[in-house]
């Protein structure tokens, strides 16, 4: 067929030539500049080297609406996902139709120009329900278009300069072009595509070698490093495991590329838009599994998609998409045989065995023993690495409460005694240490105090990211301000809220700074629980009360706590 002969011609970048690139450079120097988000640089490297074919560039409103409404261009090409960029109010102010901007990546560098055709102002909800089915903002990308897109779109047609720089893993990425060349230089013609966002395990290596196999095809891995699901196993961990099971398959047959892609997670509408951008890098075959790219539930607790969907939309389509539908067999192992089968061809009577995701999450989080006949050893050596079991893991003990109620007596207790245990590194974010390095220029209006727990959320976070305990005794009186720091926190490790709740009436009667007596004299302005509010945590991992008890005791209750949760070996 047509397809088949010319799949690995060239497609159009938006590129242009060196020489131009440099002249374009100097002079886009002196026009107004965009700083692209994360997600706008993928999307835009995929615009320009070819991999969003047929596009030119971002969406103007007529096509914007039509894809939205219709999964189609104006011109009727089919095209499922808005490929949009959203700029802020101000900016969209400084700006027309008719006018050449910059597009810079996050260090500054000039990436391409925008001639902006179009300035409009979407129909969000519109697009959600549309592109991702339901406005509801537990879809990822229904909450990154009301949270966090700009409320403006500029559309209009991309000069590409230079392409984004990337410095992990170079070898391993390649341009639509470089694919196809790659392809054209050992003979490819057929190539199944197997998209992914996951480790790949033991029963991923069959389906993908079955599918390969029943295509009479070469294989191509194409991983998603761009953006995926918020949560994902980082892509540095997921490119050393699909490094390991690259040897698995037979050699020559079988080749990886990292695609730089930003996900949305939109399932039916994902699977075409993969299609058509696996297309693009020469591909003639691709996976669709169950529930492809799927978000997972909604605010409903129900699932956005049916889990055919994709599959289904991806069929009626697949003509014009112009690449074949590989569906994904579903393979478990099979105990009696030893060995992989698809879900459907399962002998009669036989045990099928699965570890599911969240089980698989669970073993590495309590370093119990995931099997050999589920994933490679080097997999899970990997996967070890980056999530060791809870207790080598790093995380933050926030205790709270007024001045004088015993936080920083408490905490240096806690301190002291994980020292003594020893292994792991512990810092203490006493309220007068931070002070002092952190806040010096800081007061105690609400804003300062605001900003001051924020500094100490931020080192806390670092520190539980990297492995480390920290351990935190400000006052920290508003709860927004402390759910914002556990939010920080709580991507990297646990977060264990301690609310030391000894009464204003008896921190006042201790006074153990005597400040009680100076805000009473009004010569402390906004004092804690004097002429300042607390707002006391109503939902605290913990709650100790100083009073009648010693502080040995309340250290005490904070490490059982640390130990139920398995942060700490028993
Ligand atoms: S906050 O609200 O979390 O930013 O406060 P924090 O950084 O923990 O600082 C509290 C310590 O500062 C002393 N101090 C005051 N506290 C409350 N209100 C006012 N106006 C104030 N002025 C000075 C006080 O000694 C607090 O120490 P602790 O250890 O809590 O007694």
């Amino acid at each position: 067929t047509l397809m088949m002969q010319n799949h690995l011609a060239p497609v159009p970048e938006l590129y242009v030539s060196a020489d131009s690139a440099q002249k374009l450079k100097r002079e886009a120097a002196d026009l107004v500049s965009w700083d692209l988000t994360p997600r706008q640089t993928c999307d835009l490297e995929l615009l320009m080297n070819g991999g969003f074919n047929p596009l030119k560039g971002f969406l103007g409103q007529e096509d914007y609406e039509s894809v939205v409404e219709t999964m189609r261009l104006a011109d009727g090409t089919l095209w499922p996902m808005p490929i949009t960029l959203d700029v802020s109010e101000d900016f969209a102010a400084k700006v027309e139709p008719g006018q050449d901007i910059a597009l810079r990546d996050a260090e500054g560098v000039i990436l391409a120009i925008l001639s902006i055709g179009d300035k409009y102002i979407p129909n969000k909800a519109r697009e959600a329900l549309m592109v991702f089915g339901a406005d509801d903002v537990a879809h990822p990308a229904v909450n990154y278009l009301h949270h966090v897109a700009g409320p403006v779109y500029l559309g209009g047609a991309i000069t590409g300069i230079q392409q984004p720089v990337h410095y992990d893993f170079r070898a391993r990425r390649d341009t639509p072009n470089e694919l196809r060349a790659y392809f054209r230089k050992l003979g490819w013609r057929k190539i199944v595509a197997f998209q992914t966002r996951n480790p790949l395990h033991r029963a991923h290596q069959e389906l993908t070698f079955r599918a390969a196999k029943e295509a009479q095809a070469n294989l191509l891995i194409h991983p998603v490093v761009g953006m995926t699901k918020p949560g994902d196993v980082d892509h540095f961990t997921r490119v050393r495991c699909y490094e390991a099971v690259l040897d698995k398959y037979p050699a020559a047959t079988t080749h990886m590329s990292l695609l730089n892609l930003a996900m949305r997670m939109a399932g039916p509408r994902e699977a075409v838009w993969h299609g058509l951008i696996r297309k693009n890098h020469g591909c003639t075959h691709f996976i669709v599994g169950r529930d492809h790219a799927g978000p997972g539930k909604n605010s409903q607790g129900v699932d956005f998609y049916g889990p055919y969907d994709a599959q289904e939309l991806f069929k009626a389509h697949e003509a014009e998409i112009g690449i074949e539908m590989v569906d994904f067999k579903h393979m478990v192992y099979v105990q009696e045989k030893a060995q992989y089968y698809p879900a459907n061809e399962v002998p009669e009577g036989d045990t099928i065995l699965d570890i599911s995701g969240t089980e698989l999450r669970r073993r590495l989080r309590e370093g119990l023993e995931i099997p050999e006949w589920f994933s490679f050893p080097e997999v899970v050596k990997e996967l070890r690495r980056t999530s060791p079991p809870r207790s080598q893991q790093g995380f933050t003990v926030f205790f709270t409460g007024l001045s004088g109620s015993g936080k920083s007596t408490i905490a240096n207790a806690i301190m002291v005694k994980l020292m003594e245990q020893g292994g792991r590194p512990v810092t203490l974010l006493d309220g007068d240490v931070v002070r002092k390095h952190l806040s010096s220029e800081l007061g105690f209006s609400k804003e300062h105090r605001d900003i001051n727990i924020r500094r100490i959320g931020y080192v806390a976070s670092e520190i539980t990211k990297n492995g480390g305990i920290a351990i935190c005794a400000p006052i920290a009186p508003y709860t927004a301000t402390r759910r914002a720091v556990r939010e920080m926190i709580e991507s990297f490790g646990a977060f264990i809220e301690v609310h030391v709740a000894t009464s204003l009436e008896e921190c006042e009667r201790r006074d153990r700074k005597g400040l009680y007596k100076l805000a009473r004299e009004g010569k402390i302005k906004e004092f804690t629980g004097i002429s300042d509010p607390y707002e006391a945590p109503t939902a605290a991992e913990l709650v100790v009360d100083t009073e009648g008890m010693d502080v040995d005791y309340c250290a005490q209750q904070v490490l059982l706590k640390l130990e139920s949760m398995g942060l700490i070996a028993a």
